[in-house]
């Protein structure tokens, strides 16, 4: 994994209690999940991961709010409660950049 980005104690406060209303639904060994957990590392992103391969509740969450078994997929929930669920690689690191770069 790449070292993370290192910003200051307060930065990384607020961008640590902004990870927490996200998480990656991931396969452990899947490509695409590589790549995007490689650039939350970069990121420094503490984001939680959610393994949609092992754990069969985590892929009934994944079915049932995203609508469909693949990975990765963002779990992205607002300050309101509302979830949006964002499939693609690219676009899910296009969204972590462009949020937290
Ligand atoms: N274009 C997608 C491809 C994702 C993809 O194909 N993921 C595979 C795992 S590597 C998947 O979820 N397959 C469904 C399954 O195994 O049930 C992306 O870039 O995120």
């Amino acid at each position: 994994m790449p070292e993370g980005m290192v910003r200051a104690d307060e930065a990384q406060q607020k961008i640590d209690k902004e990870c927490a209303s996200l998480a990656l639904y991931h396969f452990k060994t899947c490509p695409f999940c590589i790549k995007v957990r490689k650039e939350m590392s970069r990121l420094s992103l503490p984001i939680e991961l959610r393994d949609a391969q092992l754990d069969s509740s985590i892929r009934a969450d994944l079915l049932q709010g995203g609508g469909k078994i693949q990975t990765p997929c963002l779990r992205i929930a607002d300050a309101r409660g509302n979830v949006q669920w964002m499939y693609e690689s690219d676009d899910i690191i296009k969204y972590l950049q462009q949020r937290f770069a």
